[in-house]
């Protein structure tokens, strides 16, 4: 896997699983501006596991040449019930591309840690891996691995520069920049 994400932010814990796991404005405008759209997600829901998951569904806007305009989505979403309200969130999140080439050979896993380290910082870490359903042939693999790589660091580089924007225009609120 990859490490995509890993840096502090002058945004709370809390603060910063609102914006990336609710619909809070920012990841509503998040997603307008990746045009991924039609989003719909089912409400956190308590697991008899004790962890809490969701699934959303959209449908995402891809510029890679290789592949068609578009493609439905669906990601499942679990929050383990380690996590500690304010302090610590792990986000483990499975993305499924239904409409791209080879898709039922493989999807994503993306790994979220939201970790406090103090009342208005923390530290945001995305660990990303690509998984195989079934084996495909090492060209092929070769293949999908090279083309989710490119596609996951340019989102994951703009989730990181709007979350900075985002936490220059909340410190500036907050008159304690
Ligand atoms: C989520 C992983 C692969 C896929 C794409 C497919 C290449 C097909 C390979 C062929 C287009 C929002 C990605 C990047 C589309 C976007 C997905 C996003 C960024 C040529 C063999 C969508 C996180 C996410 C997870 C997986 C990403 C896809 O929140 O390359």
């Amino acid at each position: 896997g990859r490490l995509f994400v890993n840096r502090v932010f002058h945004i709370g814990a809390e603060k910063m699983f609102e914006l990336l796991f609710t619909d809070s404005h920012f990841h509503r405008r998040f997603m307008d501006v990746r045009k991924i759209k039609g989003l719909s997600s089912t409400p956190w829901q308590r697991e008899t596991s004790g962890s809490m998951t969701r699934s959303l569904n959209y449908t995402i806007t891809i510029t890679n040449p290789l592949v068609g305009k578009f493609s439905t989505a669906t990601e499942y979403q679990t929050l383990y019930k380690e996590s500690r309200e304010g302090r610590y969130y792990m986000v483990d999140a499975e993305v499924y591309t239904h409409d791209v080439p080879y898709h039922d050979y493989f999807y994503t896993k993306n790994r979220y840690c939201i970790i406090r380290s103090s009342k208005r910082k923390c530290r945001l870490r995305v660990y990303t891996d690509v998984k195989y359903k079934k084996q495909p042939w090492g060209l092929v693999k070769s293949f999908i691995t090279k083309n989710s790589w490119s596609g996951l660091e340019d989102y994951f580089r703009h989730l990181e520069s709007e979350l900075l924007e985002e936490e220059a225009a909340l410190t500036q609120g907050a008159g304690d920049a």
